[in-house]
This record gives structure tokens, C-alpha cells and sequence, in this order.
């Protein structure tokens, strides 16, 4: 490490669980209007970049590493001379996943295609794309249905599809444990593109679907920072619901503009504050996984713009991070939250159930009076986390 870093309060290291897709870096910046902007940059480069870096891991998909066509001699070259940059880095690769989405094959759906020999062609891709991961140390193993959905509701009977979908988790699930693998499963949802309209749209859909699988133990979520805003919903909550279902596997950190397609810009990039209260749940829970940024350098950008997108992106997690401790340690915020947490008194009005309690409250007589009429004060808060977010206090 160079002196400016070991001086620099917010340079990443390897403890800070940063993680980064091959895809992620290694956008080359083609959308749907225009070519490829930047050449690809080979895997191993991007591992010892990262490295360098500060991040503590790569994530990938199968055919970011292997391409699909590649024999079983090809991929075994590809694969050991990425375990040798591991090594030499020390980088690691806590998650992986399949690609469901590129081949032409997927155009209707993979675990929800029509045509079941697509849906066996999906499980039995995703099975040896789960070998590789475990292959290369990943204990997470990411599920993002981007093609299972529809353009008209006249293709696909939902209820038929998302039986397809149940049938193909139970089916990997049971792969898994017949493997041996300590491997978990972390669902990641959307509520569209690239399909018109994609099964299972939010982080709340997802979590209620894995209640339904015969093995819902292995299975979280992985919410994405983009997808939950392009619902229009609030990313913090949908994070706090799986947190406390102890369902948050893993998570997806970018940045999106409300009511656009899925722009996966840098972390913080667009709403500071929503980020701010990101990281705030997940260090005041002192959530122990893995920050992964799921979110590429503007199309504008060269080589060197895409390890500025890089580092920014842990650097501004960082910040944020002080930032929080800033507010848990500022006397006026933490005031204004004693007083509201002392709202009512010494009363503990836990709800619990019971018939002496049924009594209770049916006599209880509450000051409705003062409830009615005090404010919380919550206008003084939040100008006061502005104030610290802001960087005036
Ligand atoms: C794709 C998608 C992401 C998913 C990745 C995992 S691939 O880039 O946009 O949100 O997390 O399959
Ligand atoms: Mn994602
Ligand atoms: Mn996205």
C-alpha cells in the first residue's frame, strides 16, 4: 500500500467485503443503440486491478469466465489460470450465477420458457454453472430471472410459470445437497427489462415465493439498489424486510433515477441520502456480507474511467459509512431520537397477547388529548442529517 493510501481514511481494503462482477468492470459499454465503446478487459486483469484497488473479491457469471461454446479442455485452461490470479491476488469469489439471459435459446424464459426442453437446458446449465462457483470458493450462488417473464399475458399462464420456477429452485436445491456443496441460493428480482414485465417483480415478491420451496432454508434474496427504485419502492425497506427475515444473502449496490430503465450507475451517484440510509442498515446491523457493486462506468468512459467508477464506488460506501457513525455520534440527532423513543413516558406498551392484557387495554385510558396534538419533530431531524450528509456539522 502507498502512503496516500495508508493516509487516506476511506481506501479500501480487503475487510470491507467490497466485491465487483467480471460483468460489472467489464462492461463494455454496447446498450441497445450503440456498439461496444471499450475493449474487454481480460478476467485476470480485472482481478489483479481490483486487487490493487482495495476489493476483497469478483463475483462472475459461468460465460463471463468460460465462453459457452468452450470445450472441456478450454475451460479447464480458463479456469486454472483464473484460480492462479486468485491466488496470486489473494482475491476471492464469494458469489456466482449462470447466464439465463444472452443465448437466443432463453428469448421466452429459462425456468418459465414454454418449451421444456428450455427449461431443462436452463437446469442443466445452471447445475454446471454451480459446479464452477464451488469450483472457485463461492458460497453464494445468485438467481436472477431476467428473461422469466412475458411481453403478453396470451403467451403464459402465470400460475403454470411460476410452478415451472418452483420446480427448477427444488430441482437445484436438491442438486446442491446431493453434491455436498455449502452452497446458498440468494433470488434477485425486477420488475422489467429485458422482458416487458418479469415473474416475481420486487424483493417482497421474491421472499414470498421462497416460503413455498421445499428447501426454503438455502434460499435469500439479492436486492438490487436499481431494481426496487425502478418499482418506484423505497430500497432501504425492502433490504430491512429481508434483514429481518434474515433472508439478506447478499446485495446488488448501484445507483438509479427514479422512472428509467435500469442505468446501474455508480453507487451513491444519485441519491445520497437513500444511500446514506442503506449503508445506515447495514452497519448499525452490522450485516457481515458481501458489498457487491452490481453497476458499470458511464459509457463515456476509457480504461481509466472504468477504475474510477471503481474506486468511487467503495469510496463513497466508505464516506457514507463515516457519515453514519457521524450521526450516531451527534448529541442533537441522538436527542431528538431519545425523546421520540421516551415518547410516552416510562409506558411499555408492548402488544402482546393475553386476556389479562385484553383487559388492560379495554380500560386503559390514554392521553389522546397529547397524542393528538404533538408533533415529532422529525422536520429538525432530517435537517439535521442533512446538515451531517452535507458536510456542515
Ligand atoms: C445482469 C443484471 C444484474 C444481475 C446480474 C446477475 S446480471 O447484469 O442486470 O442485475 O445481478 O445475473
Ligand atoms: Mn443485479
Ligand atoms: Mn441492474
Amino acid at each position: 500500500m502507498n502512503s496516500r493510501a495508508t493516509q487516506d481514511a476511506y481506501a479500501p481494503r480487503p475487510e470491507h467485503h467490497f466485491t465487483f462482477g467480471l460483468w460489472t468492470v467489464g462492461n463494455p459499454g454496447r446498450d441497445p443503440f450503440g456498439e461496444q465503446v471499450r475493449p474487454a478487459i481480460p478476467p485476470t486483469r480485472i482481478v489483479e486491478k481490483l486487487a490493487e484497488l482495495g476489493a476483497y473479491g469478483v463475483n462472475l457469471h459461468d460465460n463471463d469466465l468460460v465462453p459457452r461454446d468452450a470445450g472441456a479442455a478450454e475451460r479447464d485452461r480458463i479456469v486454472n489460470e483464473f484460480k492462479e490470479v486468485l491466488e496470486a491476488t489473494g482475491m476471492r469469489v464469494p458469489m456466482a450465477t449462470t447466464n439465463l439471459f444472452s443465448d437466443p435459446a432463453f428469448r421466452d424464459g429459462a425456468f418459465t420458457s414454454n418449451d421444456p426442453r428450455v427449461r431443462e437446458y436452463a437446469v442443466q446449465k445452471a447445475m454446471a454453472a454451480i459446479d464452477l462457483g464451488v469450483e472457485l470458493g463461492a458460497e453464494t450462488y445468485v438467481f436472477w430471472g431476467g428473461r422469466e417473464g412475458v411481453e403478453t399475458n396470451a403467451a403464459k399462464d402465470p400460475c403454470a410459470a411460476l410452478g415451472w420456477y418452483r420446480d427448477a429452485l427444488n430441482f437445484l436445491c436438491e442438486y446442491v445437497r446431493s453434491q455436498g456443496y455449502q452452497l446458498k441460493f440468494a433470488l434477485e428480482a425486477k420488475p422489467n427489462e429485458p422482458r416487458g414485465d418479469i415473474f416475481l417483480a420486487t424483493t417482497g415478491h421474491m421472499l414470498a415465493f421462497i416460503y413455498s420451496l421445499d428447501h426454503p432454508e438455502m434460499v435469500g434474496l439479492n436486492p438490487e439498489v436499481a431494481h426496487e427504485h425502478m418499482a418506484g419502492l423505497d430500497f432501504t425497506h425492502a433490504v430491512a424486510q429481508a434483514l429481518e427475515a434474515g433472508k439478506l444473502f447478499h446485495i446488488d449496490l448501484n445507483a438509479q433515477k427514479p422512472g428509467r430503465f435500469d442505468q446501474d450507475l455508480r453507487f451513491g451517484s444519485e441519491d445520497p441520502k437513500a444511500a446514506f440510509f442503506l449503508v445506515k442498515l447495514l452497519e448499525d446491523a452490522k450485516w457481515p456480507g458481501m458489498r457487491h457493486f452490481d453497476s458499470h462506468a458511464y459509457r463515456t468512459e476509457d480504461e481509466e474511467g472504468v477504475w474510477d467508477f471503481a474506486a468511487g464506488s467503495m469510496r463513497t460506501y466508505l464516506i457514507l459509512k463515516e457519515k453514519v457513525a457521524q450521526f450516531n455520534a451527534d448529541s442533537e440527532i441522538q436527542g431528538l431520537l431519545q425523546e421520540i423513543a421516551a415518547r410516552g413516558g416510562a409506558t411499555d406498551s408492548r402488544l402482546v397477547f393475553s386476556p389479562e392484557r385484553v383487559q388492560e387495554l379495554r380500560s386503559a385510558s390514554l392521553d389522546l388529548e397529547s397524542i393528538r396534538q404533538d408533533g415529532y419533530a422529525y422536520e429538525r431531524l432530517d435537517q439535521l442529517t442533512m446538515e451531517v450528509l452535507l458536510g456542515v456539522r
